[in-house]
């Protein structure tokens, strides 16, 4: 991974959270063939009228990543659900007031909320109903940080992002974790392309947390799976204690400020939180996964899908092989595969014209790809969408295509396994 920026794709947690007290669970997992089903152990329905005490603490001050808001007690509300009479949501309120605070001006005001040291836990599907708040600025997130944090500190206690979200691409959801040298833009995620219905209707984003695998979805669809094989090296730090936060900033790093078309006041509306654990303890196994890296026999460079670059293509110009650079090979039967870039969680992805895009969740045509040996051993890759080679054409910049009838040197590539 080349680290060129610190722009920050992630949120770093205040200061202000308590010492937590004991864990929640003290067994040790046990992998059998069938997992057990997930038992709630935990949750909060927000069907009352105000923030339950024993199961959350407001964070108040000013929050981190250069957001704008102020987070105070005071930006909540409960709104009944016109649909069904006696279900609610918690309703966390962005609102453009000038607020002083240890004599700073805040321009905006929000709330923030966690439940360390009234609820942490180890593994389990924790999953939320919310709908979004709308517009440019806006940046809600539901997320985890480890229960270690004030010995361990940040990023080595662990976070884990479910849903986090902003403004400026309002289809997408991110899913991300956060660890020892994978943190801030560099975390390891998926971003997830979902109607835009987002801010205007309902959705459930969820993870499941078990031993050694994090998987991420919403509305039930999959669309992330991480193992510690994924971090190439890097720390696994999700074997321990995490509680759980909800806010909703204001401006910041990643979403850039509020502007004239951004309106105020915006509602993240929280129908439920939920935590559920697996019955006697049973989590699946985690999966093994097959990684490997591209080397292009045109210029003796490994493949990438660099994320700061942010389009998505691939491009053989790197002397060595990390998250960026991997992609797990799914075994498709009869020499084909697909090939999932690790940067974004995406398959690589022909379009018509021969263009190359690591973009999609879903398999096809135009993400299969025939692997032909050559006389010389090396590999070469033939898209199954429109039968033609990858190419790592140095006349493009070594930005990759699909457009080759036969395969010669450029359509070469070496699998190195990572
Ligand atoms: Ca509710």
């Amino acid at each position: 991974m080349f680290l060129k920026k610190a722009f920050s794709a992630g949120i770093c947690f205040l200061s202000l959270v308590t010492t937590l007290s004991c864990g929640f669970m003290t067994t040790s997992p046990k992998q059998t063939e069938a997992a057990g089903s997930w038992v709630q152990v935990w949750g909060d329905e927000f069907n009352g009228n105000s923030v339950d005490s024993s199961k959350w603490n407001f964070e108040i001050g000013p929050g981190p990543n250069n957001e704008l808001q102020l987070y105070t007690p005071n930006n909540v509300h409960f709104e009944s659900d016109p649909n069904n009479s006696g279900n609610k949501y918690l309703v966390i309120e962005a609102k453009r007031e000038n607020q002083v605070y240890n004599g700073r001006t805040f321009n905006y005001t929000s709330s923030r909320l966690n439940t360390s040291g009234k609820f942490d836990f180890k593994y389990g599907k924790i999953e939320m109903r919310a709908q979004l708040p709308k517009g440019q600025g806006m940046w809600p997130a539901f997320w985890m940080l480890g229960s270690n944090y004030s010995q361990a500190g940040w990023p080595d206690c662990g976070e884990l992002d479910i849903m986090e979200y902003v403004g400026k691409t309002p289809s997408t959801v991110y899913g991300t974790l956060h660890g020892p040298n994978y943190f801030g833009s560099t975390g390891i995620g998926a971003y997830h392309d979902t109607s835009d219905t987002i801010s205007t209707q309902f959705h459930t984003y969820t993870v499941e947390w078990e031993p050694n695998v994090i998987r991420w979805y919403v509305d039930g669809q999959l669309y992330q799976v991480r193992t510690p094989q994924d971090l190439d090296g890097r720390k696994w730090v999700f074997d321990h204690n995490f509680f759980i936060i909800l806010n909703l900033a204001v401006g910041g790093d990643w979403p850039g400020s509020p502007d004239n078309t951004t309106i105020f006041p915006q509602d993240y509306k929280i129908d439920y939180v939920r935590v559920y654990q697996r019955q006697n303890n049973d989590y699946e196994p985690a999966p093994a996964k097959n990684f490997i890296a591209l080397k292009a026999a045109a210029n003796g460079k490994f493949v990438t899908v660099d994320k700061f670059v942010g389009d998505h293509k691939l491009r053989a110009n790197r002397d060595s092989a990390s998250v960026w650079e991997m992609f797990e090979v799914k075994d498709l039967g009869n020499g084909k595969v697909a090939l999932l870039s690790s940067t974004d969680y995406k398959y690589v992805s022909v379009k018509p014209d021969g263009s190359v895009y690591a973009d999609k969740e879903t398999v096809g045509p135009w993400e299969t790809f025939q692997v032909e040996t050559q006389a010389n051993g090396k590999k070469a890759l033939k898209n199954i969408g429109n039968n033609e080679y990858l190419s790592a054409d140095l006349n493009l910049d070594s930005v990759l295509v699909a457009n080759r009838p036969t395969a010669s040197t450029w359509e070469q590539f070496d699998f190195v396994q990572k």
